[in-house]
């Protein structure tokens, strides 16, 4: 026992408990403590069982992701758990462990050396360390297929998604389920089974017998589908297949050989410094904790189409009441009929219950006035991306809307402060902007504006929480963090088609990097309609002579929308499969003829390094005005809003893989060949590719806390 674990006594019943918030992760001490506070209790005569438990909100929730990259970097050894498992296993007396919250990684695998666990209705247990490109380091791999057998130790270990705390009892992880106080229950279970047997999931081999060898092939199979370009998941699979065929140490060991080899990986370090980088969006420098937060109790959509629907969603799923207001009654049942297809599909798919939907449905009201406006403490408008409109009707609200209530528009590009300008409470103005589908996808862009109240930001952050959202907040330049990035990413690709790359090479270069998509199909998915009537609004801020893409324009005036027209950049059948669409091709050669543009066979690299690299210049311009606070801000964005491959780390993360020199030197390249309009090194990049630093060294959050 130390200052981190605990022992004390119920009787003859010996409570070991861990005590290190948030979420008892296995710290340097954590391990030593609960090792000493077992040989104390094995020792002690008057003991005749075991507890072990977690203090606070959770159980162990896996090792100390932090001290990881000491490991990698060689400022520390890396320990080993498996010496501590063994000693609990081996523990002459029943070791009961007692999980509520979260038993994940490690937190799971100390819980499996014990000889019983029991569990608290709401908890999970989960192997979810193929999310940070590891597989589980302490014979994860080899006890969970010995208790609950290889197909669901497979799925587990392999994916890493979490199993409640009724599929442990089912699938043979938990004994049981505790109801009510779980310490009460726990001890009451270790004075059961005191006396008894300790059980130990090493030996327990009749659940490896019998396993189809095949599952693992198909196994592999889905993971290369659903985890695309991931190695730990493959590595996950090879571990508890040599579970199969190997005795427990021996697998123990093939498990350490898997694990060293994901743990040095760079797709390793992207994932953690994603995993972080997440937690750490919310922290806000010049936001202190105590800031205060509106109540938000009702909301108020404006408008029903495809944004106003996902985002009127969100609300009822965060348990908002929200009315929603559209101009027709024709587009708002068209909206509703949308709102109540995606819950229905939902349902159909066991991932919600009918009376969830039905309550979510009940808390939406549909309405063609602003009734009810005025009670709103929130109003998000998502109508059409124009200036002009959205002035109008902010003025609107502006007036019905009670004193306090929050402002939010979900532009994806206009300027915040101008918006904001036609009222009367410019401080309650906000860029809340979601990304399609807004129901689904996790990326909320918060965007300050000059004159938006730290109040008003900080109900925002909580918004985004109870919206089980990732909300990044961004500063108010055209197109934010997202779309200001993605414009020169889109204007690369399109240069590379009128240079002779084709359409199929530059999307299918990209995808091979790892994209969901390659940039020229996501133009067909959302519709070149939408990019052409972006580049409408800002066509006056074009310098001029500057190149510009030309083909995207001149399809949209053909009425080549992509996909929802069956043409745009490719071809699609009525299932949406893409096809090269010859026209197309021919399209872009002719325009490239009159403009001159010389065509030459371009490389998949040069089709990457042009895409990716414009996004990083993009990044580091922003974060050198400040639009971004952080550089993992950014990576964030585009991992959660652009589906960037999470095992990259997101684009800043990986240009500092890349190294920033390298970096620098293609971008000097591409100016040389391309010109200074186009290519010019964002000054943040040249000083820090020239002083040896790195875009996550850099964090204005230390000056912008002290004030700077
Ligand atoms: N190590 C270090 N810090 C951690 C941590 C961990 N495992 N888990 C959370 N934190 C920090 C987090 O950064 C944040 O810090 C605070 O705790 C609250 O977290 C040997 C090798 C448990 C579901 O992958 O999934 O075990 O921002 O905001 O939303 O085989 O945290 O406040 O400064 O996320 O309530 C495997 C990771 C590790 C679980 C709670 N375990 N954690 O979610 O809080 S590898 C994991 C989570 C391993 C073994 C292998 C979640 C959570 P700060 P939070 P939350």
């Amino acid at each position: 026992m130390n200052e981190l674990v605990t022992l004390s006594r119920d009787g003859d019943i010996a409570v070991i408990t861990i005590q290190n918030p948030p979420v008892n992760a296995l710290s340097p001490g954590v391990p030593e403590g609960i090792r000493s506070s077992v040989a104390s209790a094995a020792a002690d005569p008057a003991v005749k069982a075991i507890v072990v438990i977690g203090g606070g909100r959770t159980f162990i929730a896996g090792a100390d992701i932090r001290e990881f990259g000491k490991v990698v970097s060689g400022e520390k050894p890396r320990g080993s758990l498996l010496p501590l498992l063994l000693e609990i296993e081996d523990c002459p007396k029943p070791v009961v462990m007692a999980i509520h919250g979260t038993a994940f990684g490690g937190g799971l695998e100390v819980a499996m050396a014990g000889h019983y666990r029991v569990i608290a209705p709401g908890a999970q247990v989960g192997q979810p360390e193929v999310k940070l490109g590891i597989i589980p380091g302490a014979a994860g791999t080899q006890r969970l297929p010995r208790l609950a057998g290889v197909a669901k130790a497979l799925e587990m270990c392999a994916f890493g998604e979490p199993v409640s705390s009724p599929d442990a009892v089912t699938a043979g992880i938990a004994d049981r389920m505790i109801e009510g106080d779980l310490l009460a229950g726990a001890v009451a279970f270790a004075r059961e089974v005191a006396g008894r047997p300790t059980p130990k999931s090493r030996e327990r081999d009749e659940k490896l017998r019998g396993a189809d060898p095949a599952i693992f092939g198909s196994t592999r199979q889905q993971a290369r589908k659903t985890r695309r370009g991931q190695t730990a998941p493959l590595a996950a699979i090879d571990a508890v297949e040599a579970a199969t065929k190997l005795p427990f140490a021996e697998g123990c060991a093939r498990e350490a050989e898997l694990f060293n080899q994901c743990l040095y990986s760079t797709q390793s370090r992207a994932l953690i410094h994603a995993f972080f980088a997440e937690r750490a969006v919310s922290k806000i420098p010049d936001i202190a904790k105590e800031t205060a937060v509106f109540e938000i109790r009702r909301a108020a959509v404006i408008g029903a189409g495809t944004m106003g629907g996902g985002i009127t969603m969100n609300y009822a799923n965060a348990g908002i009441p929200v009315i929603v207001k559209e101009t027709t009654q024709e587009a708002l049942d068209r909206g509703m009929a949308t709102i109540r297809k995606n819950y229905a599909n939902t349902v159909k798919k066991g991932k919600m219950s009918q009376a969830a939907m039905d309550e979510r449905m009940a808390r939406i009201t549909p309405q063609l006035t602003y009734d009810g406006f005025n009670q709103a403490d929130i109003i998000a408008e998502a109508v059409f991306e124009n200036m002009a409109l959205k002035k109008q009707v902010f003025a609107e609200i502006d007036k019905i809307a009670k004193p306090g209530c929050i402002l939010a528009s979900n532009t994806s590009y206009l300027d915040i402060d101008e918006i904001g300008s036609v009222t009367s409470r410019p401080s309650l103005v906000i860029g809340h902007h979601y990304f399609s589908p807004a129901n689904v996808m996790r990326l909320l862009e918060i965007v300050r504006g000059k004159n938006t109240g730290k109040e008003t930001l900080a109900s925002s952050l909580e918004l985004a929480r109870r919206m089980k959202k990732v909300g990044v907040v961004a500063g108010n330049s055209r197109g934010f963090i997202g779309n200001r990035m993605l414009t020169p990413y889109l204007r690369e690709a399109q240069f590379l088609v009128e240079e002779g790359a084709s359409v199929e090479d530059v999307n299918g270069a990209l995808y091979d990097f790892g994209m969901a998509m390659g940039p020229l199909a996501m133009g067909d998915l959302a519709g070149l309609d939408v990019g052409w009537r972006a580049r409408q609004e800002f066509k006056h801020l074009e310098k001029p002579g500057v190149r510009q893409p030309m083909v995207a324009d001149r399809l949209a005036e053909l009425g080549r929308l992509g996909q929802k027209t069956g043409r745009g950049w490719s071809k699609y059948d009525e299932n949406r499969t893409p096809s090269p669409d010859h026209e197309t091709a021919a399209l872009v050669e002719q325009m490239a003829h009159e403009a001159g543009i010389e065509r030459r066979s371009v490389s998949r690299e040069e089709i990457v390094d042009r895409c990716i690299y414009a996004l990083v210049n993009e990044g580091a311009c922003l974060l050198g005005e400040g639009v971004a606070l952080r550089a993992s801000d950014i990576d964030v964005v585009y991992l959660n809003g652009y589906a960037f491959p999470s095992w990259r780390g997101g684009p800043m993360c990986y240009a500092d893989t890349a190294g920033l020199k390298n970096v620098l030197a293609r971008i000097e390249e591409f100016r040389a060949r391309h010109g200074e309009d186009l290519w010019s090194p964002a000054p943040l990049l040249v000083q820090l590719a020239e002083s040896g630093g790195t875009f996550a060294s850099w964090d204005r959050t230390r000056e912008i806390a002290a004030g700077a």
